[in-house]
């Protein structure tokens, strides 16, 4: 049947009578239907990539641009006066991520199908998300995400278990994704949930009684941590997961024949940071139950998970003090106790213990110890593991160290967000690079074309006219699609260096006001949540939205200088921020971002990068060569001999400086004052003057210089061209199919 016949039939009317919302509910259930129709056979061995977040995005449209039948479809709308872009807003974003690690596990997840591996994923379905931001008074407030309606992308299966707590029984109902791969087969996303929750135990924003364990368990996705019984809450989320995870594994893997002894042989898991590391003594636990020695449990079990690690901060090196386990998951107390006593036995070194002598576990130590391999997610990353964070363990088991650059799916950041340039890419160098990314290069014969380098310049121009529009409608902030679009999205925090930024508006801005004008206006962009708890982060938010304020309003400077925070940033605005940047701010402390994604969305659409020598820019430099991007900063080695020697003072660098000066003061200006808290501002300027424990002020002057270079660049419209044509071209390598095929080769071996 035709698109236009089956989405007449589902109808049950013309098409163009029909409203958005109808067309919407239509079009996902022929989705649906035609991924039933491509499930994967069971194959013997499987992975189960297990993760506390899956920041998917909406699925419509990729879904359909999987299945093929994304044009069709548009067109069939188009000629009966439906524009697809209007479907697409009536899809909730399901928000079931924070950032990056989340991203990166959807990503994979749709690389996972699009190479026609057998691999699920197994997390948890979080009714109301991560918090959803809003801003008042210049100030970050969070409210319920919800985004689960009648008609969803889940589906509700029979899979059920009762998963024990200390005192409390609660029964689980697993619901499935279907996760389209590109022209492939489909896996599925499975989401663990509990019927009892309950939705309206919310009230104002998003407090609610965290001790009420069966009517908040999915709640939210990372609830507020910063009390004991929040951080209960954690490990009650956390153990759900795994419990449920685990059980379906085994039951799996018993049904296609296995007898548990050789479940390596069916099942891989890979853990993806430390949320879900309690699937290790869980699954100890339940071969155990099904009548399995522990010592051959725990050799089945640390060949079959793998761990990857994202973060060198401490802050996702989780450690659980013993006792708060054995007020939530008893049973799982004994096993981790020998799986510390074996280490500790083996081991002098009491750095790699599992429970160290204050009694805190460090789950980390247990999946390194338990699994069988350790991967960071970028080069310069894993080897800070090796020779830094990690060294004792890499001592003891180099063999199970590996590094897997990161990578993001091409169809989502690049088919589906940037049409017009697919369009050109696939009328240049053919279509092929739609499956094989490397093909991309190709577009390097080009370099001298002028026709093609007009082209990316007028399509660029376009990204941003929509953009403009789009931030008109959904902020009302008017900007100029003529000027230059630097863009920060990314969560917010400390090590990203946001502040750096918001200082360079600040000297921006003051340098406009003494008469020296940029050759072209400027359109500065954040969008960053910040954790709820997270004080300096949010006054960061707030100092970014008073400049917004302080500097749209000027008159002398607005018409060359403007500052936006996009509110709620979330994939879909990601969608439309990254086709419409010029310049991409990376600009984290070197050796403190494992690899960033983020840098590789806007590198594939063409922005050129400004950055330091850290994460993934480390090898986004080595493939687009000096003169594609603009590096600057301390490097990762000297900020390690800076923490080494405790040496790095920012009073000084405000002291011997003018500009630095200038600009931190300006945060608590009378004009910044004026239009924010005098509370939130010091704190801030006292956070950089007294601590700056991301040093700041350490690279400011090389940023500010660096990112004038990268002005000045701009100017010459046909060699800035070539660099983003470099940039396009070389992104290749940043597929996520390639980083699942080195998982594959090297880890999962499916
Ligand atoms: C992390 C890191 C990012 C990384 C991402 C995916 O901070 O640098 O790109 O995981 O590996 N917590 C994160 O988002």
């Amino acid at each position: 049947m035709s698109i236009q016949d089956s989405l007449q039939q589902k109808l049950g009317r013309v098409i163009a009578e029909a409203s958005n919302e109808e067309i919407y509910s239509a079009l996902l259930k022929i989705v649906q239907e035609m991924a039933k129709g491509k499930e994967r056979p069971e194959k013997k061995k499987k992975l189960y990539y297990i993760s506390a977040e899956f920041l998917i995005g909406k699925l419509l449209s990729n879904n359909m641009i999987n299945l093929g039948i994304y044009n069709e479809v548009r067109d069939v709308l188009a000629a009966n006066g439906k524009d697809i872009c209007e479907i697409e807003e009536v899809e909730p974003e399901p928000s079931l991520g924070n950032g990056g690690l989340g991203r990166l596990a959807a990503c994979f997840l749709d690389s996972i199908s699009t190479l026609g591996l057998s691999g699920d994923g197994i997390g948890l379905n979080y009714h109301l998300g991560l918090f959803k931001q809003e801003f008042e008074n210049e100030l970050q407030k969070e409210t319920p995400n919800p985004w689960i309606e009648n008609e969803s992308w889940l589906v509700k299966t029979d899979v059920s278990y009762p998963v024990s707590f200390k005192g409390m029984t609660l029964n689980s109902r697993m619901y499935d994704i279907e996760v389209t791969g590109y022209n492939n087969m489909t896996n599925k996303l499975h989401l663990f949930d509990v019927e009892t929750v309950d939705e309206d135990i919310v009230e104002n924003g998003i407090d609610f009684d965290k001790e009420d364990i069966e009517k908040n368990l999915t709640l939210f996705l990372y609830p507020d941590d910063s009390d004991e019984k929040g951080r209960l809450l954690r490990i009650y989320q956390q153990y759900f997961m795994v419990s449920n995870g685990a059980r379906l594994i085994l039951d799996e893997c018993t049904a296609k024949g296995c007898s548990l002894y050789d479940l390596p042989d069916y099942a891989v898991i890979q853990i993806n940071d430390t949320h879900p590391t309690m699937v290790i003594p869980e699954l100890i636990r339940l071969l155990m139950e099904r009548g399995m020695e522990m010592d051959d449990a725990i050799g089945v079990v640390s060949r079959t998970c793998a761990y990857t690690n994202h973060t060198i901060l401490a802050e996702a090196l989780e450690k659980w003090p013993l006792g708060y386990l054995k007020k939530v998951v008893p049973q799982l107390v004994p096993i981790i106790e020998v799986l510390d006593d074996k280490v500790r036995r083996k081991y002098a070194d009491e750095s790699v213990a599992v429970i160290d002598r204050n009694d805190t576990v460090h789950m980390a130590h247990i999946d390194i110890h338990y699994g069988f391999s350790v991967n960071g997610v970028a080069a310069l990353h894993t080897e800070i593991l090796k020779q830094n964070e990690l060294n004792n363990f890499y001592k003891i088991y180099p063999e199970k160290f590996n590094n897997k650059t990161n990578g993001i799916t091409f169809r989502r950041w690049l088919l589906h967000c940037n049409p017009l340039l697919t369009e050109m890419l696939d009328f240049i160098i053919g279509k092929g690079y739609r499956s094989d990314a490397k093909q991309l290069e190709r577009l390097l014969n080009f370099r001298g074309d002028q026709n093609v380098l007009s082209r990316l310049q007028e399509i660029k121009k376009a990204n941003k006219e929509k953009l403009c529009e789009y931030l008109m409608e959904t902020q009302g902030i008017k900007l100029n699609s003529d000027s230059i679009f630097d863009i920060q999205v990314k969560r917010l925090h400390e090590y990203k260096r946001q502040q750096m930024n918001a200082l360079y508006v600040i000297h921006k801005y003051l340098e406009i006001k003494a008469g020296k004008l940029p050759a072209t206006p400027i359109t500065v962009i954040f969008g960053a949540k910040a954790a709820p708890a997270y004080i300096i982060a949010k006054d960061i938010i707030h100092l970014i939205l008073c400049l917004q304020e302080v500097i749209n309003n000027d008159p002398e400077v607005s018409p060359y200088l403007k500052v936006v925070m996009v509110e709620n940033y979330n994939v879909t605005k990601a969608e439309k921020l990254i086709p419409a940047c010029d310049i991409s701010e990376q600009i984290s402390l070197a050796s403190k971002e494992a690899s960033g994604t983020g840098n590789m969305k806007f590198m594939l659409n063409g922005a050129v990068t400004l950055g330091t020598d850290d994460g993934a820019n480390v090898e986004i430099h080595e493939l687009v060569g000096d003169e594609n991007i603009f590096v600057f900063g301390a490097s990762s080695d000297e900020v390690i001999e800076h923490y080494a020697k405790a040496d790095y003072i920012s009073r000084e660098y405000y002291e011997k400086d003018a500009d630095i000066k200038a600009a931190v003061d300006f945060i608590t200006s009378e004009k910044v004052l004026a239009v924010g808290n005098a509370e939130n501002l010091t704190r801030l300027q006292n956070e950089l003057l007294k601590k700056d424990w991301f040093m700041t002020l350490l690279d400011f002057k090389a940023y500010a210089k660096k990112k004038e270079e990268a002005f000045k660049a701009y100017e010459n419209k046909n060699e800035w061209a070539k660099k983003m044509l470099v940039n396009i071209a070389k992104a290749g390598y940043f597929s996520s199919d390639r980083t699942i095929e080195e998982y594959n080769r090297d880890i999962w071996k499916l």
